[in-house]
């Protein structure tokens, strides 16, 4: 039980330094060396979203390898997204795919079926669940939709 509460508190220091570092008021959730904030009751088209997230000293997550893809889809998951789709940091045309903080070719990337297929003109990355796994989507940036934002402790942010 010590153990527990020595654990939230250590959890509870972490979150309060990354907002201090970011003076970001947003409540962030903690996983690893990084922290995460979902909207999704204000859901966004992905130009606001990533201003929103950088107006909150964070990015719109990234999916830089498999592991933090699984990191990303575990936290969805755990956190009761199921039918959410949210908005990532990821920007594309033509088959050319860019990630965020700083600007690279997809490292990593976990496409359903047949996408990213730029249906209607479709640049911007999103997450979604079909069935059970999370997947990578191309759709319509003026669309609104859910977003995550990150705070990476092991990044610097350029964007
Ligand atoms: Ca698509």
């Amino acid at each position: 039980m010590a153990r527990f509460a020595l654990k939230l508190l250590l959890l509870a220091l972490g979150i309060a330094r990354i907002q201090a570092i970011t003076n970001c008021t947003l409540p962030l959730s903690r996983v690893g060396e990084k922290a995460y904030y979902v909207e999704s009751k204000e859901k966004q088209n992905w130009y606001d979203a990533n201003e929103r997230c950088i107006r909150a000293g964070l990015q719109l997550a990234t999916v830089d390898s498999e592991y933090k893809f699984n990191e990303l889809a575990d936290f969805l998951s755990t956190m009761g997204y199921r039918s959410d789709w949210i908005w990532i940091g990821g920007i594309g045309r033509q088959g050319s795919w860019l990630q965020f903080g700083p600007a690279r070719p997809l490292p990593y990337a976990k496409w359903y079926i047949s996408q990213p297929d730029n249906l209607n003109s479709e640049n911007c990355m999103n997450l979604y669940r079909i069935a059970e796994p999370w997947y990578m989507n191309d759709y319509s940036c003026r669309t609104k939709l859910s977003y995550i934002c990150e705070y990476d402790s092991t990044r610097i942010y350029t964007n």
